[in-house]
């Protein structure tokens, strides 16, 4: 079935020219990754790749090669077709995705969300995967393209970034492998993880002191909010909040944990950490959002106090069953 669609992608891209690359919206390494190492993938054979991202590239991302040519608007002209990245539903890729300006160009999917819509006419979608530039990998494997520095580097910050530091339990040695054959093509993990995972603003680290102040643990559950308050008080940015979910679970009261983060218009943002054999992706799905077993989000209306009345129930069910 995977071997199918791998082999319908690699023909749709073989015989098209004029190539839309997609990714989501508030992007991560994988995201970020993944679209410019197909990109250069596609030129590096020929074909005319335009990679589109509707939000700002961020910081730590921005000296990948090739980071500068990515877009916030696809250009309006004919494609032959259309490459979603690490994107599990339409939403996802914001006002970058204009499916009725593509005529006949196929859309495709390559991802490795478990709760992907397959939105695409071909889906590549692989939730055993540790990121979708695993999957960019394979892809440039079964076509017989070696890779370039330029793609390996960009690779595997989507593989590091999405692994942590090839830490998390979907690290298999299919995983540690792929990472090998980026290294092997120039890659320097060092410097990867140096520049990404060794990273937090200033501003983001100086928000973390309101955040922790507020923790609570109760039923397996660890989780904490950011409000708007606490994030003028330290002048951050929304939508960061530099790892600090991740933080939360360390704890070993916890099998789950939670950050309830305001956003400007009043809306709930949920991310979502649960420990191997937990599962946060099904909780995240029954309200509106997505993810993986061990890492999921979700918005959903607020306010903040009644987000956490209506969700913490939920997260105590899954930090006690064993998925
Ligand atoms: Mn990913």
């Amino acid at each position: 079935m995977q071997t199918t669609a791998l082999d319908e992608i690699i023909a749709i891209l073989d015989h098209g020219h004029r190539i839309l690359v997609l990714t989501h919206i508030a992007p991560d390494g994988d995201a970020i990754g993944s679209l410019l190492g197909m990109g250069w993938l596609l030129r590096q054979h020929g074909k005319s790749a335009t990679l589109v991202e509707q939000d700002t590239v961020p910081p730590e991302f921005r000296n990948l090669p090739g980071a500068d040519e990515i877009r916030p608007e696809p250009p309006e002209q004919p494609w032959d077709a259309v490459v979603c990245l690490d994107a599990s539903d339409p939403a996802r890729l914001g006002m970058a995705f204009r499916p009725a300006a593509y005529g006949k160009a196929p859309v495709v999917v390559i991802d490795h969300h478990v709760t992907n819509l397959n939105f695409g006419r071909v889906n590549y979608v692989d939730p055993s995967a540790a990121a979708t530039a695993q999957l960019i990998v394979r892809m440039a494997d079964a076509w017989g393209w070696p890779i370039s520095r330029e793609a390996a580097e960009c690779l595997l910050t989507g593989l590091v970034t999405d692994t942590r530091g090839f830490r998390t339990s979907n690290v298999t040695v299919d995983v540690m492998a792929t990472g090998l054959k980026l290294m092997e093509a120039g890659a320097n993990l060092a410097d990867i993880a140096q520049r990404t995972l060794n990273y937090k603003p200033l501003a983001v680290i100086k928000l973390w002191g309101p955040a922790l102040e507020h923790v609570q643990a109760q039923d397996g559950v660890v989780w904490t909010q950011i409000t708007q308050e606490m994030r003028r008080q330290v002048e951050a940015p929304n939508g960061n909040e530099g790892g600090l979910v991740s933080l939360l679970l360390e704890a070993p009261e916890a099998n789950v944990s939670a950050v309830f983060a305001e956003k400007p218009d009043g809306r709930v943002e949920i991310g979502l950490r649960a420990r191997p054999r937990f599962d946060v992706a099904r909780v995240a799905l029954s309200l509106g959002g997505g993810g993986h077993p061990q890492a999921a989000g979700c918005t959903i209306d607020g306010p903040l106090t009644q987000a956490e009345e209506r969700v913490l129930p939920l997260l105590a069910d899954a930090a006690r069953s064993e998925g």
